[in-house]
């Protein structure tokens, strides 16, 4: 350990730490814009390019990044100095003059960091000028928008795209003031391996990296006379969404999203969670298929759309392992423009199924042409919690005001299972309980399953069925589960299921989530409100849930029926 004083406040700490690691210990806040640290998901970016943590240390003539220097002994630190002070601002000034001053109008106006640290910093002119860098806007994919004008050469999406994610589509390129991050050869986004698991968008502190917006186009859907519009929410967005109206992570606002998008105007509003619960009942079948006949072990969970993206470009050669089943909101699209449409009498050609998801992936994903079914895409527009709280700004609802409603029906009855897909571990958990019970024939003394819990990038658990052990592996980030993937293409694999999500956490902690900054306690605050919410309901096993059985009997006859294939399960291309 190693004494330092920061401010003539004393603190004691590790070795390792840097100045910036000691101030937080000693509760003294240096501002800070390029470096991030999610300590418990690992993802740490250390670039010290943004040069707005300089601090003084006694007996230095130069000044010193906090972020990269490591504490000495009787380190002497001052954080307040005019010195400081007056370098920091000078290194938001320099960056602010080589970006757009289109703050009002951009689409992280209010949620930009260069922005609030220049307010906070008390920024009010620009001392230097000269040519800005322009560059073309890459509006390529369905899913992100890059705008490298805006860029303020962090890294941090390099470090997320990279590090973390083990994707390699960001890095710098050039060399001075040419100096870009970007694909190779600064390839269009939508001409890369790109995934679209947005772990890019949410670590940028600017406009830099955003999902394409496609709010506009819910507006001209619920405005056209013609349409039916329906939405769905996925599991993740009831426990983020509030953030955005000033309420602590973690508060469950369930009732109240069900009402505002009522009040928006959507002629049904249907709970993705319902679709969970379906895949649950076809992903525990196939499992109970795949182990009864010896078929390809393990079975990979195939919800995540950036997930089986990674899969299909990284490891062709594995395609055969995910699950078949769609994910659960194109699975709720394709029963509205069946089941629904036809117990309802309505054209599925005049049917609008609008997602909300806390996901920049699930824009791609709906797009692809093999799930649609007709040519009618199972689900046409997919806007992310962000846009959802724009929408309700724009319509003026004061959402925190609101008095909670139930979703509709028939697809709005779920499960405490279908809730527990917003979080890593969830999705297995889920169908553990259904095999479980399927295989024994017996209700589970103990329905929750601690060991499949967590929030460790890298899971394992062994669960009894029925006599027979199942070994189970989850896996959060892209990078820990490239390990997974390694092993089961080199025939080391023991598991029998993976649970994979892409990004840090599992849904909650997606890409179109509210901005969390580098604030782990963000994600865990929205975990435990997952599993509150889980707790708190009736039935908690998707192969209970009534109105699920219901379209069964009516539409599908049985779990993996010939019908369900049809409509509920796809294949996936090398
Ligand atoms: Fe998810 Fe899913 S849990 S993928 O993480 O399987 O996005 O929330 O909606 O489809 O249900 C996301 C969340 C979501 C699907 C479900
Ligand atoms: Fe990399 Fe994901 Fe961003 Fe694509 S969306 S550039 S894969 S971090």
């Amino acid at each position: 350990k190693v004494t330092v004083t920061i401010n003539n406040k004393t603190v004691t700490v590790p070795r390792e730490y840097t100045i910036l690691n000691a101030a937080v210990e000693a509760g003294v806040k240096i501002p800070t814009l390029c470096h991030l640290d999610l300590h418990d998901l690992k993802m740490v970016n250390r670039t010290a390019s943004c040069r707005v943590c300089m601090v003084e240390v006694e007996g230095s003539p130069k000044l010193s990044p906090a972020c990269a220097t490591p504490v000495n002994d009787g380190m002497e630190i001052m954080t307040d100095t005019m010195k400081a002070i007056t370098a920091r601002r000078m290194s938001i000034e320099l960056l602010l003059s080589n970006h757009p001053t289109d703050c009002l109008v951009c689409q992280k106006n209010l949620q930009c960091e260069l922005q609030a640290l220049a307010h906070q910093l008390g920024v009010r002119e620009i001392n230097y000028s000269g040519e800005r860098t322009t560059y073309h806007l890459d509006t390529s994919s369905q899913a992100v928008v890059k705008n490298q004008d805006k860029c303020i050469l962090c890294r941090r999406c390099e470090t997320a795209c990279n590090a973390i994610q083990t994707c390699g589509i960001l890095s710098a390129l050039n060399r001075g003031f040419e100096t870009v991050v970007g694909p190779a050869f600064n390839l269009p986004m939508a001409e890369t391996s790109c995934t679209y698991c947005g772990s890019c968008v949410a670590v940028c502190p600017t406009a830099a990296l955003t999902e394409v917006n496609h709010i506009p186009k819910v507006w001209e859907a619920l405005r056209n006379p013609k349409k039916y519009v329906v939405v769905q929410t996925a599991p993740a967005i009831r426990v983020a969404l509030g953030e955005l109206f000033g309420m602590e992570p973690g508060t469950i606002v369930t009732g109240k999203l069900a009402a505002g998008l009522k009040k928006l105007g959507f002629d049904k509003v249907f709970d993705t969670d319902f679709g969970a619960d379906v895949t649950i009942l076809e992903e525990a079948s196939e499992l109970l298929e795949r182990i009864d006949n010896n078929k390809t072990l393990p079975m990979l969970t195939s919800c995540c759309p950036a997930w089986v993206s990674y899969i299909e470009h990284q490891f062709p050669d594995l395609v055969d392992i995910p699950s078949s089943c769609k994910s659960p909101h194109i699975m709720v699209g394709t029963i509205i423009k069946s089941y629904f449409a036809e117990k309802n009498n309505i054209d599925p050609k005049d049917i609008t199924v609008v997602s909300i998801m806390p996901c920049v992936a699930k824009k791609a994903e709906a797009a692809r042409t093999e799930l649609s079914i007709d040519d009618n895409n199972n689900v046409d527009i997919v806007i992310t919690t962000r846009e959802l709280a724009m929408m309700f700004n724009e319509a003026g609802i004061d959402f925190d005001k609101l008095s909670d409603e139930e979703f509709d029906h028939p697809l709005g009855e779920t499960t405490g299972a279908s809730v527990i897909f917003g979080t890593t571990g969830g999705v297995i958990e889920a169908a553990v309980r259904t095999v479980h019970e399927w295989k024994t024939g017996e209700g589970l003394e103990k329905i929750e399953y601690e060991q499949l819990r967590g929030i460790e990038g890298l899971r394992e658990a062994e669960v009894k069925v029925d006599g027979t052990k199942l070994n189970i592996g989850i896996a959060h980030g892209l990078g820990n589960a490239r390990k997974l993937l390694e092993d089961i293409r080199n025939g080391k694999s023991k598991y029998h299921a993976i649970e994979i999500m892409a990004c840090p956490g599992g849904c909650i902690g997606g890409g179109g989530q509210p901005y969390h900054y580098g604030n782990d306690e963000v994600v865990k605050a929205r975990q435990k409100a997952i599993y509150e919410e889980e707790k708190n309901k009736e039935v908690r096993k998707s192969h209970l849930n009534k109105e699920v059985l219901k379209m069964y009997e009516e539409y599908f006859e049985k779990p993996y029926s010939e019908k369900a294939h049809k409509l509920l399960h796809t294949k996936y291309t090398p």
